[in-house]
């Protein structure tokens, strides 16, 4: 069981109202799939990513982006147990798409970037740290179903 205290769960909640979920979602899996092109082995029937200004421009990247930033919110709002809130997500990322569970921290990193350049000085260290331990519970909850 995580424990939260309410200044991260103030945080989080707050970061995730703050956010535009059309722009952070789609400009997070962009610049994954930018910054670490290996992940890009996934998305074989998303057509042109052959390079920055086509990844950005990609509409699946996009509409994937909000499924993203969708299944993130499920999280925010069962904070107490994400775990179990993952736990057909985890299974689908093993078994049915075979991501590389060390992908899920890249994903997180470049959402944590997308993020900071949204908010700017409101994202201070502070609320950084609360969403940084969110989202290693979010990517541990996603590795848990991998055997
Ligand atoms: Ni992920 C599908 C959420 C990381 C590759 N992914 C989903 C779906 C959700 C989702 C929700 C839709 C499931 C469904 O259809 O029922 N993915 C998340 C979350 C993270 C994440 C919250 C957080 C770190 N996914 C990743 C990563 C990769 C990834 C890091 C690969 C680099 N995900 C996929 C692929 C699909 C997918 C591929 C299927 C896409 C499609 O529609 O073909």
């Amino acid at each position: 069981m995580v424990e939260w205290t309410d200044f991260e769960r103030s945080t989080i909640q707050s970061i995730f109202s703050k956010i535009d979920k059309d722009v952070v979602g789609p400009a997070a899996l962009a610049r994954c799939l930018i910054v670490y092109p290996w992940t890009q082995r996934y998305f074989g029937t998303f057509g042109n990513l052959y390079n920055a200004e086509a990844i950005k421009s990609n509409p699946k990247v996009a509409a994937h982006g909000k499924v993203v930033l969708a299944g993130l919110e499920r999280a925010v709002k069962n904070m107490d147990d994400i775990k179990n809130t993952y736990k057909d997500l985890s299974v689908l990322h093993s078994e049915k798409l075979h991501v590389d569970p060390d992908n899920f921290r890249l994903l997180a990193d470049c959402l944590t970037v997308v993020v900071a350049a949204e908010l700017g000085k409101d994202f201070t260290a502070d609320a950084q740290a609360a969403l940084q331990k969110f989202l290693a519970v979010v990517v541990s909850s996603l590795g848990r179903q991998y055997h």
